[in-house]
């Protein structure tokens, strides 16, 4: 069978790809990625991104002739195509629940991503939040409090064992991190979990490594 390939942007700035690298990384899911710096001014750059999928935007998954993409959809042929990594909970009520707070962080969310994207490598400083971000970081807590409470028993992550749910809140451990937000103790439990994961961690050095500034992303 041949190797999934994965597209995906700068790995310091890319939260949209790191989802699904994360689903596939964490679980041991063998993969070949291919990098494509973001927002350059060079045009060939999006003509690379145009040729894995005609959306114009990463990331992108290629599994011999079929193509995903949109990080929310990959993940789902993730675990359609590895049931054995049970990304999603066995439990129909649980597997309800991870699949609403991963379409909530698909669909919402959008003043705590204006106003904190994902920087790796941003010097870790708090700014001040519109009442709209604000409300999201409560809310985000809300959900991971709720999840570790009902789901504890079944291991550190959101549902137990690290999965979809996860894959999708791991880019907002670091913009809680980065932006030096406040949390709760049930939230820092959590985002300690994600941060000592390798994957996790494998990401964060890749991306911090990289040497490529947008800079419209800077500054913030
Ligand atoms: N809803 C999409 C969003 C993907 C997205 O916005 N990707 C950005 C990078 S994080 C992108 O490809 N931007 C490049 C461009 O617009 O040229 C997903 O979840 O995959």
């Amino acid at each position: 069978m041949a190797a999934l390939k994965l597209a995906i942007g700068n790995k310091n700035y890319s939260s949209w790809s790191m989802r699904p690298w994360l689903a596939l990384r964490a679980n041991d899911i063998p993969f070949t990625e291919t990098v494509i710096p973001l927002y350059t001014d060079d045009p060939a750059d999006k003509e690379k991104i145009l040729a894995f999928s005609r959306a114009g935007k990463v990331p992108v998954l290629l599994d011999g002739d079929i193509t995903v993409w949109d990080s929310l959809s990959i993940i789902e042929y993730i675990a359609e195509r590895y049931p054995e990594k049970k990304l999603w909970p066995d439990d129909a009520a649980a597997r309800a629940r991870a699949r609403s707070v991963c379409a909530e962080m698909h669909s919402g969310f959008a003043a705590l991503r204006n106003e904190c994207g994902m920087n790796l490598h941003r010097p870790v400083r708090a700014v001040a939040l519109s009442e709209d971000a604000k409300a999201n970081v409560v809310r985000v807590q809300e959900i991971w409090r709720d999840c570790r409470a009902r789901y504890a028993a079944q291991g550190p992550f959101l549902f137990g064992r690290f999965g979809a749910a996860d894959a999708m809140y791991a880019p907002v451990v670091h913009r809680f991190r980065t932006y030096a937000i406040e949390v709760g103790p049930e939230a820092r439990a959590y985002m300690e979990t994600m941060m000592a994961l390798p994957a996790f961690q494998e990401w964060t050095r890749d991306g911090i490594a990289e040497t490529l500034v947008i800079e419209k992303f800077e500054n913030v």
